[in-house]
């Protein structure tokens, strides 16, 4: 199934706990942002109010504050209980059987984050691209993308996935990237209409795992609440293609050069 249709669709691959845990973590975090930039938080730990409190949070930071917003996906996406999600034995086994390589092979997570896709505008928003211009090059690895919080469906603006593009030849795109030399290689739609799209609907717990090849872009997001999703990459470490890359670290405010300098003769 993965190998020939370039993609698969997993159950169960995050427990209950674990995603109560990072709800709640998801939470505090919001409020700590809220209290920094000295917003009244609507705060409700009650079950069911929970998410109506973190969705109230996002909407505004995404509105308003937006390096805020930017920030906090980077903060939620590095606590242990996101990691616990991206880390559970369940997708180890289930990249393995991905992978086809046989045996359990240790894996090296790759660009595992929260991500938001706000309603109604480019928030969160990537078009049609393959991982493959994103991380190692030619090296093994299986990508997740897994809604949390709530269902992902064709309104809320669904993964979209191009049916066999795995597999398809395709004219070579234009290198592009951001200001941080982060990839943005884009296909254009009218080299795509040979592919049918199909929407991938899925609930929390459930996730998608697919191949470096396959052509994917963020729906849109007709709902009113933000759509989340967990993303990223299972390299196999034992590829000879995979080398472990060295990421620049970017501080936000002070570097700690900055911090060392502004420290007095003894301190
Ligand atoms: O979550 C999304 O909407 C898009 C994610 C995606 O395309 C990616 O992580 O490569």
């Amino acid at each position: 199934m993965y190998r020939k249709d370039g993609y698969q669709i997993v159950q169960n691959v995050f427990s209950d706990d674990d995603l109560a845990a990072f709800r709640l973590t998801t939470h505090r975090l919001l409020e700590t942002e809220f209290k920094r930039i000295g917003r009244k938080f609507d705060s409700s730990e009650e079950l069911g109010q929970m998410q109506v409190s973190i969705d109230n949070a996002v909407s505004i930071l995404a509105k308003d504050y937006r390096d805020v917003f930017d920030e906090f996906l980077d903060r939620a996406s590095s606590t242990l209980s996101f990691h616990r999600l991206i880390s559970s034995l369940r997708l180890e086994t289930v990249v393995n059987e991905c992978l086809e390589v046989g045996g359990e092979k240790p894996l090296c997570g790759q660009l595992n984050k929260l991500r938001i896709l706000m309603p109604n505008t480019n928030i969160g928003r990537v078009d049609w691209h393959r991982e493959i211009f994103q991380t190692v090059p030619r090296s093994r690895f299986v990508q997740i993308w897994a809604p949390i919080f709530r269902s992902a469906d064709k309104d809320n603006g669904a993964l979209q996935i191009l049916e066999g593009s795995h597999l398809a030849k395709l004219p070579k795109p234009e290198w592009q990237e951001n200001k941080n030399g982060v990839s943005l290689v884009r296909y254009p739609e009218q080299n795509l209409s040979s592919f049918d799209t199909v929407s991938i609907s899925l609930k929390e717990g459930e996730a998608l795992m697919f191949d470096g090849n396959l052509v994917h872009r963020s729906g849109i997001n007709c709902s009113q609440f933000p759509r989340y999703s967990i993303v990223g990459l299972y390299h196999d470490a034992e590829d000879p293609a995979y080398v472990a890359p060295r990421l620049p670290v970017k501080y936000r405010e002070e570097t700690p050069r900055e911090y060392h300098s502004s420290l007095p003769e003894s301190f």
